[in-house]
């Protein structure tokens, strides 16, 4: 079956500068998808876009190219509960990713043993309402208490503003969780404004609760690094990413979210957006920690 990227959508950008910030040692990028392609591997019936291909070569060349040890395959939502893409990638990166998948409430035992054997450390509830349809809150909540048992984890995406309706089922969830992006603010609302207070809030009393400092070219109004350097680059974001990072080193995660599926005003450069992580993690031991140390004890907990 041939699928064609929906209208109006950018390309991943093809030839990325090499960062200025040289990353860590062991790096992971612990959040990128493959779209390996919809040929191979077909798109789910219920899907809300459909991304241009964007394979796991291209995606092993990029964490080279940037200096990455290790990938994270976040499972997106145009492949549904079909993992088989984010799968296959696993089986052919010699150990060195691991995954978070989608699943329903029919999943056996047997496929969530196998994924585990694969390398998926994780699944993913998402709460965007321009990504996916309605799932019960119960399915997830007994998704979630199989997928404990196999030491995973649950990650989040949701935006800033649902966060108040979504905070029992959170809060109730009996696994590490992990928050894509920052749960979202709108970073044109003030930083101690009750939004983002209330985020910093389920971080400060859940002590299970990580999040992804991530995805600037998503959340920034102030748009992309300015070509004469990167002084400019997605300024909007910092104030929000940095207390982040300060206040809870050790639940902190960074990824590419390459290949940046669902953009349509800007493609980042992949090398540029590494360059903006010493905005928010100011030292070497801050960047250790997000980059190195805690993807490490999160998805290679045996190595780490
Ligand atoms: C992301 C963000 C987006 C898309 C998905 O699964 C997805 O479709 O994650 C988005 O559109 O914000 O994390 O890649």
């Amino acid at each position: 079956m041939e699928f064609h990227k929906t209208p109006g959508w950018l390309d991943w950008f093809a030839s990325p500068s090499i960062p200025r910030f040289k990353l860590p040692a062991g790096a992971v990028d612990a959040h990128c998808h493959v779209f390996d392609p919809g040929a191979k591997f077909p798109y789910a019936a219920e899907r809300k876009y459909t991304p241009c291909d964007a394979s796991k070569h291209q995606l092993y060349a990029l964490r080279d190219h940037l200096g990455f040890a290790r990938n994270v395959i976040v499972q997106a939502t145009c492949h549904g509960a079909d993992n088989r893409a984010m799968i296959d990638a696993l089986d052919h990166a010699d150990g060195r990713a691991r995954g978070v998948a989608t699943v329903r409430r029919d999943v056996s035992d047997a496929e969530l043993r196998a994924m585990h054997d694969s390398g998926v450390r994780g699944v993913r509830f998402n709460f965007v309402r321009r990504l996916v349809d309605f799932t019960p809150r119960d399915e997830l909540m007994e998704i979630a208490g199989r997928i404990a048992e196999l030491g995973w984890h649950v990650v989040i995406y949701f935006e800033a503003i649902d966060l108040p309706e979504l905070w029992d089922f959170f809060t109730a969830l009996p696994t590490t969780i992990v928050v894509d992006h920052m749960g979202r603010p709108d970073v044109n609302k003030p930083v101690d404004g009750p939004e983002f207070e209330l985020f910093m809030k389920f971080m400060r009393q859940h002590d299970n609760v990580w999040s992804k400092v991530s995805c600037p070219e998503r959340l920034s109004l102030s748009g992309p690094p300015a070509l004469n350097g990167e002084q400019n680059a997605y300024r909007d974001v910092v104030p929000f990413a940095r207390p982040i990072v300060e206040a809870f080193p050790d639940r902190v995660l960074w990824g590419t979210d390459w290949p940046h599926p669902n953009l349509r005003d800007h493609m980042p450069d992949d090398g540029l957006l590494v360059d903006f992580i010493p905005h928010i993690a100011a030292t070497a031991e801050l960047q250790r920690k997000l980059l190195v140390d805690n993807p490490m004890r999160l998805y290679w907990p045996e190595s780490s």
